[in-house]
C-alpha cells in the first residue's frame, strides 16, 4: 500500500497548515452507512423511531441476531463516484465515512473478520471506494472510527475500572483496526472518533501517537477524549448563538437519524441547510451535515435533490463561505448573518422583503460601497447611510429569487463591531441568555433528546435568588413601544419584572411551559408592552418581583432569551413616562 501513499511520512504539514485545510473548507459530508442502514429502523415487523444506528441497543438485540444483517447486507447500488459526486455538487470539501460504528462491524477489508468483504455477499470495500473517489474528485477523507463502544465484542463496551476487560478489546481491535485505516488507504484528512466514554487519557494517548506515527497529517477530533483532540466537535445538532474561538464543528442530521431509517423524512430544505450552514461559518466553525444512505447504497433522492440545490447557491456565493472568517459580531442579526473576507463583509438576508431597511448596529467601520451579489445589479445599488452606530441599508423593490440573498459590503479596513446589541425598530430582536450580565443568577447548558439520539441544546438563566439580575445592554434604534416576549420554561408560578433603565416596567406573571424530565419546552410568552422613551443606550433587567418573595423557596424560570418587538412605531407615547413605576 505504501506505493499509493507516496512519501507522506517525511512530509509531514505543520499544525498550522492542518488547521488551514480545517478552516478553508467549512463545509462536509458526514455518512452513516452499516449494518443498521439494512435494517432501516424496522425490526421483526416493528419500526423504531430513534436515531437507526442504536437499533441494536435499543431494541436488546443479541449479538448473533444482529450479525445476520450482514448476511443479507448487499447494496449492489453502492457507487462511490456517485456519492462523492453529490458531495462535490453540494459544495462540501471532504467526506467523513463510517468505517466502524458502536455495533462493530467494520465497513473495511480488516484482519478482524466482522467486517463488510469477507462477512457480507456484497463483499466489497466501501472505505477504499470512496477513499479512492475522494481523491479523484479533490475532496477530503476522513474516517469515523468508534473506539470505545463496540457492541459486538464482550469486552468493547462499559469497562469497569478503564483497564480490564476493555483493555483487552483495546489491545485486540480497536489499536489494530485504527493502523489499518491508517495505512491501507492512503492519506486520510481526520479520524473522527466518538464517545471516548471511559476511555484512561493514556488511552486517548496511544492513538493520538499512532496517528502521529502513521499520518501525521490526519486531524483528530475532540471526541477522542482526555483533551487530546485538534479540533472541538460540539454536541450533536449543536448551532451555536454565540461566535466560538479556534477549530470547532457543528454536526447535523438532514433529518433526524444519522443512519437511514424507513421512517425518518424529516427532510431539511435547501434554504435551511443554507441557513445553518451560514450560522455556523458566521459564528467560526465548520459545517458537517450527515446522509444516511439506504440497504442499496443509495443517498434518498429527496435529500439529494435539496443538497443539489443547495450547492448551486454554494457555486454562485461560496467565495462568502470558503476560507471565511466568523462575522464581526459575535450573535446572528435580525434579518440573517454576516461573514467576512478582509475587508469585504456579506449580509447573508434570511428574512427580508423587498423595499426593506437592512438595519443592524455597532459596526466598527466606515462602508465605501454595498451591492448586491448578483448577476445583474445594474441600477440597483442599494442605498444606505450611516448614523449614530446604526448601517441602514434600503433594498430596491423588486429583488431576490435566491433562498438567501447577499449583500456585499466594502469597508474601509477591516470592521469590527460593538458587543452591545442593537433594537431593531422595525424587525424583532432577540437578546438570548448568553449575552446577558448575571447577578444572583447562572447561565446553564441544557441538553436533552426530543427522539432518542435526536438532540436539541439551549443555553438560559437559571438558579434564580430573589435579588437576582439578568440585564442586557442595548441600544435602541428608536423611541417607542415593544412588545415583549419571554422565552422560558419550568414557570414557578410567580410574578416578575421587565425594567428600563428610564424606569419603565412591566410585570408579567410566568404561566405553564411544562418540561418533562430533561425535555425542555421552551416557549416564548408574551409578557406586556414596554416603552423606551429615547433612542440609544439603555438597559433591560430581568428580575424576580420581590414582594413575591419567599424566603423558603427559590424564585425559578428558566430563561433563554427576551425577544422585543416593535408594536407600533406610528403610535409614539410622551417622553414623560405616565406610568411610575412603584418604589
Ligand atoms: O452515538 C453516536 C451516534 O450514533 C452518532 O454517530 C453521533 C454522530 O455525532 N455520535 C454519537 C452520539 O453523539
Amino acid at each position: 500500500m505504501k506505493e499509493l501513499w507516496g512519501d507522506h511520512r517525511q512530509t509531514s504539514r505543520t499544525a498550522a497548515e492542518k488547521a488551514d485545510f480545517f478552516r478553508q473548507s467549512k463545509y462536509a459530508m458526514f455518512i452513516h452507512w452499516g449494518l443498521y442502514s439494512q435494517a432501516g429502523n424496522l425490526w421483526n415487523g416493528v419500526q423504531y423511531h430513534g436515531i437507526s444506528e442504536w437499533l441494536m441497543r435499543c431494541r436488546e438485540i443479541p449479538v448473533r441476531d444482529y450479525e445476520r444483517l450482514a448476511a443479507e447486507f448487499n447494496p449492489t447500488a453502492f457507487d462511490a463516484d456517485a456519492w462523492v459526486a453529490l458531495a462535490r455538487e453540494a459544495g462540501m470539501r471532504y467526506v467523513v465515512f463510517t468505517a466502524k460504528h458502536h455495533d462493530g462491524f467494520a465497513l473495511f477489508k480488516s484482519s478482524h473478520p466482522y467486517n463488510i468483504v469477507d462477512a457480507t455477499p456484497f463483499g466489497r470495500d466501501p472505505v477504499r471506494e470512496l477513499s479512492e473517489a475522494c481523491r479523484r474528485a479533490g475532496l477530503g477523507f476522513g474516517v469515523y472510527y468508534s473506539q470505545f463502544q463496540d457492541w459486538h465484542e464482550i469486552n468493547g463496551w462499559d469497562p469497569v475500572d478503564g483497564k480490564t476487560p476493555f483493555e483487552a478489546y483495546f489491545e485486540g481491535k480497536c489499536l489494530p483496526q485504527i493502523r489499518e485505516l491508517l495505512t491501507q488507504y492512503g492519506p486520510l484528512s481526520m479520524i473522527w472518533f466518538d464517545t471516548p466514554g471511559t476511555m484512561t487519557a493514556e488511552q486517548s494517548r496511544r492513538i493520538v501517537d499512532l496517528m502521529r506515527e502513521l499520518q501525521p497529517n490526519a486531524l483528530t477530533n475532540s471526541r477522542i477524549g482526555n483533551g487530546v483532540g485538534e479540533y472541538a466537535t460540539l454536541g450533536d445538532h449543536e448551532l451555536p448563538v454565540r461566535r466560538i474561538d479556534g477549530l470547532w464543528e457543528t454536526i447535523d442530521t438532514t433529518n433526524d437519524t444519522w443512519g437511514y431509517s424507513r421512517s425518518d423524512s424529516n427532510w431539511l430544505d435547501d434554504g435551511e441547510i443554507l441557513r445553518r450552514l451560514i450560522g455556523v461559518v458566521a459564528r467560526g466553525g465548520n459545517y458537517m451535515l450527515n446522509v444516511g444512505p439506504d440497504s442499496f447504497g443509495v443517498i434518498p433522492p429527496v435529500i439529494a435533490g435539496a443538497l443539489r440545490r443547495a450547492g448551486q447557491w454554494l457555486a454562485r456565493h461560496g467565495e462568502t463561505l470558503y476560507g471565511a472568517q466568523p462575522s464581526p459580531w459575535e450573535f446572528a442579526q435580525t434579518w440573517g448573518d454576516c461573514t467576512r473576507q478582509g475587508s469585504r463583509l456579506y449580509f447573508h438576508l434570511f428574512d427580508w422583503r423587498p423595499g426593506a431597511v437592512v438595519r443592524c448596529y455597532g459596526l466598527r467601520a466606515a462602508i465605501r460601497s454595498v451591492r448586491w451579489r448578483k448577476a445583474s445589479e445594474e441600477g440597483e445599488r442599494p442605498a444606505f447611510r450611516q448614523n449614530d452606530g446604526w448601517l441602514e441599508i434600503s433594498l430596491p423593490l423588486g429583488c431576490g429569487t435566491e433562498p438567501v440573498e447577499v449583500l456585499e459590503l466594502e469597508t474601509e479596513g477591516e470592521a469590527g463591531a460593538e458587543s452591545r446589541r442593537g433594537v431593531d425598530s422595525e424587525s424583532p430582536t432577540r437578546l438570548d441568555a448568553e449575552f446577558a450580565q448575571l447577578r444572583g443568577c447562572t447561565l446553564e447548558s441544557f441538553s436533552w433528546m426530543e427522539k432518542f439520539g435526536e438532540w436539541k441544546h439551549r443555553k438560559a438563566v437559571a438558579c434564580w435568588q430573589w435579588d437576582g439580575e439578568a440585564a442586557w445592554e442595548v441600544a435602541v434604534a428608536a423611541p417607542g413601544l415593544y412588545k415583549a416576549f419571554i422565552t422560558y420554561c419550568d414557570p414557578c408560578h410567580r410574578a416578575w419584572e421587565l425594567r428600563t433603565d428610564e424606569a419603565e416596567r412591566i410585570v408579567f406573571w410566568a404561566r405553564d411551559a411544562e418540561s418533562r424530565g430533561e425535555v425542555k419546552r421552551f416557549v416564548a410568552f408574551p409578557a406586556g408592552v414596554l416603552e423606551f422613551h429615547t433612542s440609544g443606550n439603555h438597559r433591560l433587567a430581568l428580575t424576580p418581583v420581590l414582594s413575591d418573595a419567599d424566603p423558603g423557596t427559590a424564585p425559578g424560570l428558566t430563561v433563554a432569551a427576551i425577544s422585543l418587538q416593535p408594536y407600533n412605531v406610528n403610535q409614539l407615547t410622551t417622553t414623560v413616562n405616565p406610568n411610575p413605576p412603584e418604589t
